[in-house]
């Protein structure tokens, strides 16, 4: 494994000749170069192909101040296979093409080529990044940024050190397995993960596989021992937990400690206390943990799928008070985790996150528009796809913020998506009728609007409902309320929604049978995905696009262009 490159930090002001506008750079310049190349790795001991950055897989961590500006110089060194870089959370005010999605905020960045994202991280709290080239992050392109407060500011709460989580479920299975068979006439799902990864780590048993079914080694260092977390009894800990899984929801916990949620996506949480936190692909949450318990033994601290009928072994860390053997295993059996299948306490620690007091962000009254989005699986022409008011999304050949920049008409669906599905007509608890379309249309949003969004599930073909995180790019949005059944937008369930103090959030659960809604102000120039954070779903079209003030984004610059009808403007 190669060290990872330390980034190289520019202080105080610099003035950046950003594609014709000066801007004054406040904070900070860390400048890092990411070579993104295929390694074998065996992160649960397996062995296989995997993405990474500086030949490690999670990438490291990136840190930063508010205010300060990360410069990232990727070099695409994977051979035959585009990439493209999203940090989720940054909300690249600004900067749209900076957001890293191919397809939509530029080309994807060609074997050889070399793109540089260039943003400001205006906001202290946990973020992450990852691939968004069509379903690449599922081979391990992922990894957090951690922006902390800026010098005299204070967080409403406090601590004595800080360690990062990061959260993944692992396939052997590699990316273009997955993919053709997410495309296949039937469907081939994915199946359930091999592994659950805590930073980076997991414990497959080899002898569970026959010998000819590929290499795996339990005693391979990348996996022979898990992750451990030391810690110093009494001392208080903020773990900054992300989750970038492909599939799985999860539930993570440390045996006999108790968690204090304070953070979710960046903003800042009225405290509650609980003994396992749900977390959902896509979010962030930071807790304190105090290290109060027996010191003279360890402490599992475990990853379990819920949502889904879990096949997959818990994902397992190891806490350790200093002074102790840290390899030494836990006396006690690892806890299985709460039932896969209790949807409601999921819903419930959904209801409970709220905006810590000083620190809510006014909900504006009332929507110019509501978007009312049903999640539905339907056949189309043989494949399984998802549809969000009949459309699975389709990704254009030409980034959407360079043909509606420009007015490439000829390069996105012109039709505009429907903003509201027959509610009255359509029951959720049945497999949906069989059509729908393959599209790639946009919803255009009046610039400095106020957009509410109710997402709503439905039975699958197979007539169960499932978990989807929806990730919402550019903005942050208030998480209104969560309901169960059918939202009828004339009831008075929108008396319900808290607009008092919600969370705001860049990532939020739609959970089975029910639905989400949320509210966001369109104030930012660009075109910006919002879709299902599950890789298999958004490959099979779990999205849509907004735009919003599109005219008035700067110059493009040429490099995110090159691809489609974008070829003539490069
Ligand atoms: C950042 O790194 C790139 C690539 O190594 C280099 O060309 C550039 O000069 C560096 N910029 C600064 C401000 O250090
Ligand atoms: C690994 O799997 C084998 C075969 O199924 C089983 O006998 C063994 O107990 C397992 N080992 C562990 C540590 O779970
Ligand atoms: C498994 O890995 C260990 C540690 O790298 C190595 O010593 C051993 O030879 C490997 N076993 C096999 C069968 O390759
Ligand atoms: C979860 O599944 C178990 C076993 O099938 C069942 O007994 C239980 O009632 C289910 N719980 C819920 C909340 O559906
Ligand atoms: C699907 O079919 C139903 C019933 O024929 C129709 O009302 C609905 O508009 C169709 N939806 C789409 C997206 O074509
Ligand atoms: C589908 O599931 C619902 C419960 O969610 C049930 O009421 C209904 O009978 C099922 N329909 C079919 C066709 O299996
Ligand atoms: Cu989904």
């Amino acid at each position: 494994m190669l060290p990872s490159a330390r980034p190289l930090v520019t202080a105080a002001a610099v003035l950046c000749f950003c594609f014709g506008s000066v801007l004054l750079v406040e904070g900070m310049v860390h400048n890092h170069t990411w070579d993104i190349s295929y390694q074998y790795k065996s992160p649960d001991c397996f062995e296989k192909l995997a993405v990474t950055v500086n030949g490690e897989a999670p990438g490291p961590t990136i840190h930063a101040t508010q205010g300060d500006t990360i410069v990232v110089t990727v070099n695409n060194k994977l051979e035959t296979e585009n990439t493209a870089i999203h940090w989720h959370g940054i909300r690249q005010i600004d900067t749209p093409w900076a957001d890293g999605v191919g397809g939509v905020t530029q080309c994807p960045i060609l074997p050889g080529e070399t793109f540089t994202y260039t943003f400001v991280v205006d906001r202290a709290g946990t973020y992450l990044y990852h691939s968004h080239y069509g379903m690449q992050r599922v081979a391990g392109l992922n990894g957090m940024i951690v922006v902390t407060v800026p010098g005299g500011g204070r967080e409403p709460f406090t601590y004595d050190e800080e360690q990062t989580v990061l959260l993944e479920d692992w396939w052997h299975k590699s990316v273009y397995d997955q993919a053709t068979g997410l495309s296949a006439k039937p469907l081939v799902f994915v199946g359930e993960p091999d592994s659950l990864l805590i930073n980076g780590r997991g414990m497959f048993n080899c002898s569970k596989l026959s010998t000819a079914t590929g290499t795996c080694n339990n005693s391979h260092p990348d996996c022979a021992l898990p992750t451990l977390f030391t810690v110093m009894p009494g001392r208080t800990y903020l773990l900054r937990i992300g989750s970038l899984t492909s599939l799985s929801s999860l539930s993570f916990e440390i045996e006999g400690h108790w968690m204090t949620v304070v953070e979710a996506d960046g903003h800042y949480v009225r405290p509650f206390v609980v003994r396992n936190l749900f977390i959902y692909s896509g979010e962030t949450y930071s807790v304190l943990v105090k290290a109060d318990q027996d010191p003279r033994r360890n402490y599992w601290a475990t990853s379990h799928i819920v949502g889904r009928n879990p096949t997959t072994p818990s994902g397992k860390a190891i806490v350790s008070y200093t002074g102790n053997d840290p390899w030494k295993t836990p006396p006690t059996t690892p806890t299985t985790g709460p039932p896969w299948n209790n949807t409601a306490i999921r819903v419930e620690q959904s209801r409970t996150i709220a905006a810590h007091p000083g620190y809510v962000v006014p909900v504006p009254a009332r929507a110019d528009r509501t978007l009312l989005l049903l999640n539905t699986q339907n056949q189309i022409e043989g494949q399984t796809k998802w549809t969000i008011n009949g459309v699975s999304l389709h990704f254009p050949a030409t980034p959407y913020l360079v043909s509606m920049k420009h007015d490439l008409t000829a390069a996105y669906d012109q039709r505009p998506p429907l903003d509201t599905y027959d509610h009255k007509g359509h029951d959720i608890s049945a497999p949906a009728p069989t059509n729908g379309t393959i599209g790639s249309p946009v919803y255009r949003l009046e610039f400095n609007s106020v957009v509410d969004v109710v997402l709503q599930n439905s039975n699958m073909l197979n007539n169960k409902s499932e978990t989807h995180p929806w990730h919402l790019h550019g903005h942050d949005f208030w998480v209104l309320g969560h309901g169960d059944g059918k939202f009828d937008p004339a009831s008075d369930a929108w008396k319900l929604m808290n607009v008092k103090n919600p969370i705001m959030k860049n990532t939020v659960p739609l959970h089975p049978h029910g639905w989400t809604a949320l509210r966001f102000h369109a104030n930012n120039p660009g075109v910006w995905l919002f879709h299902c954070h599950v890789e298999a779903h958004v490959f099979m079209g779990m999205g849509v696009v907004f735009e919003e003030g599109v005219k008035r984004v700067g110059r493009l610059p040429s490099s995110i262009m090159g691809c489609g009808l974008s070829k003539g403007l490069h």
